[in-house]
């Protein structure tokens, strides 16, 4: 069960957040609107959160995900492989003191955004992707040992991050879509499909019982409820234009 989760306001200058989609531009005041759903969302669901201003500095600072990974006794502060948000972590630093005695950091050459981690109980599956290496998910897979916990890596070339094809809805239940379907290391699981025209819904979240489903990806929301889970369905639409997703917008612990 997750109690807690941080967001960071969306900033003016998101419209000029990273991207290798073609939707366009996201609009900064509907971005503004869908992200106070999305926070009334992550309360309706039991979660105290934390509502960190926004920072002009980083375009992308709304998608906190990739800036931390928080596991049960420490906060692990992630190295960016984006050139441009290398220097969120900063801030993150600061507020994560506070929370978490015990603070960890990956370091340079390693680099990791935690958007390539998937947990799944003590184990976490770390994505190899053009955002975190090798070096940096084996610095994650030492840390995560000194606290009797696992990580391993998983290869692949399509999307962003690990999570935006495939997520953990707990009780063995995996959300996956495209290539991941057929990895090896996720054949133990129960695999719910995504279509690839609702690739997008991959990235969908579970709390506390609840699971949390972008808004327009009906195939998707029907195969997540047939599998007995409540579903809220939350418009993130401006942020899907810059690559982000439901997951990336908080960091929940
Ligand atoms: C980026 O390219 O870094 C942002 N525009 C999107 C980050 C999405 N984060 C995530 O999937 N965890």
């Amino acid at each position: 069960m997750f109690t807690k989760a941080i967001v960071r306001i969306p900033c003016k200058n998101l419209v000029n957040g990273l991207t290798a989609s073609n939707l366009g531009k996201p609009d900064y005041e509907s971005a503004i609107i869908q992200h106070q759903k999305y926070v009334q969302t992550l309360k309706d669901c039991g979660l105290d959160v934390i509502i960190l201003d926004a920072d002009e500095h980083y375009p992308d600072s709304t998608f906190v995900e990739d800036t931390a990974l928080l596991i049960p006794k420490c906060a692990i502060i992630t190295n960016p492989g984006a050139p441009s948000r290398k220097d969120e972590i900063i801030k993150m630093k600061k507020v994560l003191i506070g929370l978490f005695g015990n603070l960890e950091e990956i370091k340079d050459p390693g680099t990791l955004e935690a958007g390539d981690v998937m947990m799944v109980g003590t184990h976490y599956y770390i994505g190899l992707s053009e955002r975190t290496n090798s070096r940096g998910a084996n610095q994650l897979i030492a840390i995560l040992n000194q606290f009797g916990m696992t990580g391993s890596t998983v290869s692949f070339k399509e999307g962003l991050h690990l999570k935006s094809g495939v997520s953990y809805l707990e009780n063995n239940n995996l959300l996956v879509t495209g290539k991941f379907i057929d990895k090896p290391e996720f054949r133990k699981f129960n695999l719910i499909t995504v279509d690839q025209d609702e690739s997008y819904a991959a990235n969908s979240i579970w709390i506390n019982g609840n699971v949390l489903v972008p808004q327009g990806f009906p195939k998707t929301r029907k195969k997540i409820e047939s599998a007995g889970y409540k579903i809220i369905e939350v418009d993130v639409s401006e942020f899907r234009k810059l690559d982000g997703g439901l997951s990336c917008l908080s960091l929940r612990f």
